[in-house]
């Protein structure tokens, strides 16, 4: 049947052998590949002593060639492959010398000691190419990972440099670089534009019970809700002190005063259990940008927004476009 001649034992010999085969010339080639930059060395001064044997009669001073193994080993930049390529060049020639007449017959004593001369200083000119060739890689190196830490610093700096130490939020100053250029993109696009300007209700009182460190971590919390809660259009920075800004795009007045009066009520209903639960309540005024109308006058906007937001009993928003004229309580 079709299966029996698998089991006829010569045909299984057959295939043990193709088996065993195919399983040793994997071997080889396993092996090999390891070797091959030996092998290229062994073949160079194979090609060396056919030169020396073959045209060595006609043409004197052909022991030249037996630089060639030599250079071969030098493109591997590699010091064992070197001393295997010196070593087998001299042992291999002194062999050859002693057995071979043919070879006796091309070289003088002088010649003799020429090429053993020649075969050491190339040898040591290949260690030499090799060692000033790692040096400037070494140089090449540390320019280059002297070039990335400066990269790396330079990112850190300029990241640090936008940021406000203590909450991690947009400084001051990058609060304005932004403003300005979202000002003109409302003047050049109509981009829809608002301000918030958020201030901590009593601030000093929570800081005076419950001492400033105290203080620091309720602004650390409030800012990482404050940078949870707007979108990536948005904006938010700590102006200064215990006051934060927002800056909200491409949203109408009516989306941006309950984005932004929900994070006021997110903040009162924040548990400090670090200050027996105290309550922390925030004022913000808030207005829209009127083309034409220039960051100074919204800023004095919002700001007097939050005045009477403070005024009318502080945890509120209070917003110029608002028709309840006032969120909050
Ligand atoms: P209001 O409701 O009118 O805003 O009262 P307030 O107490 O918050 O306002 P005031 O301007 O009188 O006080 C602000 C306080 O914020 C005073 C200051 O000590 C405190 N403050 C400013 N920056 C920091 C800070 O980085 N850390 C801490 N812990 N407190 C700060
Ligand atoms: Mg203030
Ligand atoms: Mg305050």
């Amino acid at each position: 049947m079709f299966l029996g001649g698998f089991l006829d034992p010569t045909v299984l010999i057959q295939g043990v052998i193709l088996a065993l085969l195919l399983i040793l010339a994997e071997w080889l080639l396993h092996v090999l590949q390891g070797m091959f930059d030996y092998i290229l060395i062994i073949i160079g001064f194979i090609i060396a002593v056919i030169i020396m044997l073959v045209s060595g009669k006609v043409f004197n001073g052909l022991q030249i060639s037996l630089a060639l193994p030599i250079l071969v080993s030098m493109f591997y930049f590699n010091s064992k492959r070197l001393w295997f390529a010196g070593l087998t060049t001299l042992i291999g020639f002194a062999i050859l010398y002693m057995l071979l007449a043919t070879i006796r017959e091309q070289v003088s004593l002088y010649d003799l000691i020429a090429v053993v001369a020649m075969i050491v200083a190339i040898s040591v000119i290949g260690h030499a190419v090799r060692m000033r060739g790692i040096e400037q890689l070494q140089l090449l190196e540390r320019a280059v990972s002297s070039e990335q830490e400066l990269f790396m610093d330079t990112i850190a700096l300029e990241y640090t440099s936008k940021q406000d130490h203590l909450t991690g939020l947009y400084n001051h100053i990058t609060f304005h670089e932004y403003l300005d250029s979202l000002i003109q993109q409302h003047e050049t696009n109509g981009l829809p534009l608002q301000l918030a300007i958020i201030d901590i209700d009593n601030f000093k009182e929570v800081n005076d019970t419950f001492g400033h460190q105290l203080g620091d971590e309720v602004l650390r919390k409030l800012s990482m809700l404050l940078n949870t809660s707007i979108s990536s259009d948005d904006f938010v920075a700590r102006y200064g002190g215990e006051e934060f800004t927002m800056i909200l795009t491409g949203k109408s007045q009516e989306q941006s005063l309950l984005m932004v009066d929900g994070v006021r009520e997110r903040i009162a209903n924040i548990d400090f259990t670090e200050l027996g639960h105290h309550i922390v309540t925030v004022s913000i005024g808030m207005t829209d940008y009127v083309n034409g109308m220039g960051k100074d006058l919204l800023f004095q906007k919002a700001d007097a927004l939050l005045y009477q937001a403070k005024l009318l009993g502080k945890n509120r928003t209070m917003a110029d476009f608002d028709k309840e004229s006032t969120h909050g309580y």
